[in-house]
């Protein structure tokens, strides 16, 4: 096999790094025969919630709800003047459209987004997410389905015809999370389910994870949760819910369980889906969970960024963790490096450097470019240390290397 000088070495990894397909193991988008629920265009992009909340932050005499009532199209001009006009788009989330814009072919450096809007109304959704894929080197997604939520209900209980690029994954938070919150949308959808628990409840749970993984087709099921979550607690209705019937469905089913841990909802209602916070995780609530169901897969990522190095220790006491992604505040250049860098020390290629989080088509483009550019510089570090070390890689060893890491074989085959 023929070995690459290390001077060569760069820019070698940067080829393959930045071209390889990946799958995205976690988004919010959807299957374009979903309709409204799949979002795309420049003001869907500007009115990103990570962008929303920066706006505020250049803008704090303006009132939260005098901005949301506007309609999304002015929302993305005044956004558009904020952060791109009056001052450099400088954060991850404003250079994410600049590097979207590019990509599509766009000059961004302008001061209207007229053009912009002609542009995305002329595209038809087929053969746009076909090219949003090409351009973003993305095999698969993984959405984020909530059959809870009225929407999305109507449109699985239709019934259309899938794209294979979309993936189903089987979200809990809103029938579990806060229960008994979720009770009352059980039982409209007709399983008898109660608030205390009680009588055939922990069944019914069972069989509403078991219906809805079968009828989207789930690879996973996932569940956000917040700092304050504890496991072993007997008398916590999500313990039980957790014990008697995540984990039990997902092992019959063979299905891993992703566990998103840290996130404060609504620290700022006002805010709405931009008002969500962080705080850090105990790990000793993952490390008793992986032990007592040493036959479910975890896979897992902490919003906070002082609980990723014990998150890489826990992963290699437990073979069942499996670590994923830079997760939302997370998800910048400077602490994908470090975090990645960190499990590649720890962990060599058994963790899944990233998800996209994408909400609207484009933001693949974006966020796996960024994300790529930083893995490439962390990978090309450490294949020069083993080059050192007398152990120099082959493009088809890194090829190797980056299927093991971002490939299909991670997570489908439900
Ligand atoms: O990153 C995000 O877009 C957040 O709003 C959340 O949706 C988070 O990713 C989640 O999946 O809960
Ligand atoms: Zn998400």
């Amino acid at each position: 096999m023929p070995k690459v000088a290390p001077a060569k070495l760069q820019a070698m990894i940067k080829g393959i790094v930045t071209r390889q397909p990946v799958v995205d193991i976690h988004t919010h988008l959807f299957d374009p025969a979903m309709g409204a629920l799949c979002l795309w265009g420049i003001d869907e992009l500007l009115t990103y919630h990570y962008i929303v909340s920066e706006f505020f932050c250049a803008r704090p005499d303006i009132d939260y709800q005098s901005f949301f009532n506007q309609s999304k199209a002015q929302q993305a001009d005044l956004i558009w003047t904020e952060l791109f006009i009056r001052r450099s788009p400088i954060s991850e989330a404003c250079r994410g459209v600049l590097t979207i814009l590019q990509a599509l072919g766009l000059d961004p450096k302008t001061k209207s987004l007229a053009a912009f809007r002609r542009y995305f109304n002329k595209q038809k959704i087929a053969a746009y997410t076909a090219k949003v894929f090409k351009l973003a080197a993305v095999d698969y997604v993984y959405m984020t389905n909530d059959p809870l939520d009225a929407t999305e209900h109507k449109i699985w209980q239709k019934g259309f015809e899938r794209d294979p690029r979309f993936l189903g994954a089987l979200r809990l938070d809103s029938a579990l999370m806060a229960w008994p919150r979720g009770v009352a949308r059980l039982q409209a959808l007709g399983y008898a389910v109660d608030e205390a628990l009680t009588g055939k409840t922990l069944a019914e749970v069972r069989r509403y994870l078991n219906d809805w993984c079968q009828r989207i087709k789930a690879h996973y099921m996932g569940i956000s949760l917040p700092p304050s979550f504890r496991y072993p607690e007997r008398t916590s209705s999500l313990n039980n819910l957790l014990v008697q019937a995540v984990l039990p469905v997902a092992r019959e089913r063979g299905l891993p369980l992703a566990l998103m841990l840290g996130v404060k909802k609504l620290t700022n209602p006002a805010l709405g889906l931009a008002g969500d916070s962080v705080a850090k995780s105990e790990i000793e609530t993952l490390e008793q969970l992986a032990a007592d169901f040493a036959d479910n897969r975890f896979l897992v990522t902490y919003l906070a960024r002082e609980n990723m190095h014990e998150l890489c220790v826990a992963a290699r006491k437990f073979k069942n963790i499996t670590p994923f992604g830079c997760w939302w505040f997370l998800n910048t250049p400077s602490l994908i490096e470090e975090i990645t860098a960190t499990r590649l020390e720890l962990l060599g290629l058994s963790f899944i450097p990233q998800h996209s989080d994408a909400r609207v088509l484009e933001q693949l483009i974006y966020k796996w470019d960024h994300a790529r550019t930083v893995i490439a510089r962390v990978l090309t570090e450490k294949y020069a240390d083993l080059t050192q070390a007398g152990w120099p890689v082959s493009a088809a060893e890194v090829r190797r290397d980056f299927q093991i890491l971002f490939g299909a074989a991670r997570l489908r085959s439900p």
